[in-house]
């Protein structure tokens, strides 16, 4: 079994974060994006044929890819300490909040790297200014929308820490570092969540 991934891009985080919670220790084969190394005809064919990391490889030489997808295949073989709920209602409340965290929140901050950033330019020549504005402004929303949130409840997804914390703190930190989109620090409840879920020692796997 290994892990084809790519150190500090954000799907690859959620996995390696996902991992340390859990304590599992895979291999990692470090596969560079900057290379393009995720879309040469070989990998396309025999690893992912949507190219994006990371992706799982299996001892039986099979493939998972999609990070959640690759995490929920853990979460099944070791359910403790659970990240995806264990109550059937946990389990609901928390698959709700990585879906609009995932939906709301990442799908926006991508549409920026997509349309608004230099360094996508090469790959994404026909880059529309406009759409990375209006989805800018979309998560700048939304951070106001997560605040008001977390006036009520410790983690994204209730009392518990959870796939949907791993998410959004991946999908912050993204946003804040390449494309000067952070939340304002007059966000106190989103900052003092931010601090929380950035000092467990996962943050930095
Ligand atoms: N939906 C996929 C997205 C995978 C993805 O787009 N990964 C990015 C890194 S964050 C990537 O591989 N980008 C380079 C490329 O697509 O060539 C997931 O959840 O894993």
């Amino acid at each position: 079994m290994k892990l084809y991934t790519y150190a500090g891009a954000p799907n690859p985080r959620r996995v390696h974060i996902y991992l340390a919670e859990k304590g599992i220790e895979i291999p990692f084969e470090h596969t560079d994006i900057m290379k393009r190394e995720n879309r040469t005809p070989e990998f396309i064919e025999k690893v992912n044929v949507m190219g994006g990391l990371p992706v799982l490889e299996l001892d039986d030489g099979s493939h998972i890819a999609e990070s959640i997808s690759i995490c929920r295949y853990f979460e099944a073989q070791q359910p403790e300490p659970s990240l995806f709920g264990r109550t059937p209602k946990e389990q609901g409340v928390t698959d709700m909040w990585l879906r609009r965290i995932e939906l709301n929140l990442m799908t926006p901050v991508g549409m920026v790297w997509i349309h608004g950033s230099p360094l996508t330019r090469a790959v994404n020549p026909n880059q529309i200014a406009e759409v990375a504005d209006q989805n800018r402004k979309i998560v700048e929303r939304y951070f106001g929308f997560l605040d008001d949130q977390l006036a009520s409840r410790e983690f994204i997804a209730g009392g518990a820490y959870s796939i949907a914390d791993i998410t959004a703190l991946c999908t912050l930190d993204f946003a804040a570092a390449l494309l000067e989109l952070a939340h304002s620090p007059d966000q106190k409840n989103l900052t003092r969540w931010h601090q929380s879920v950035s000092a467990r020692p996962s943050a930095s796997a």
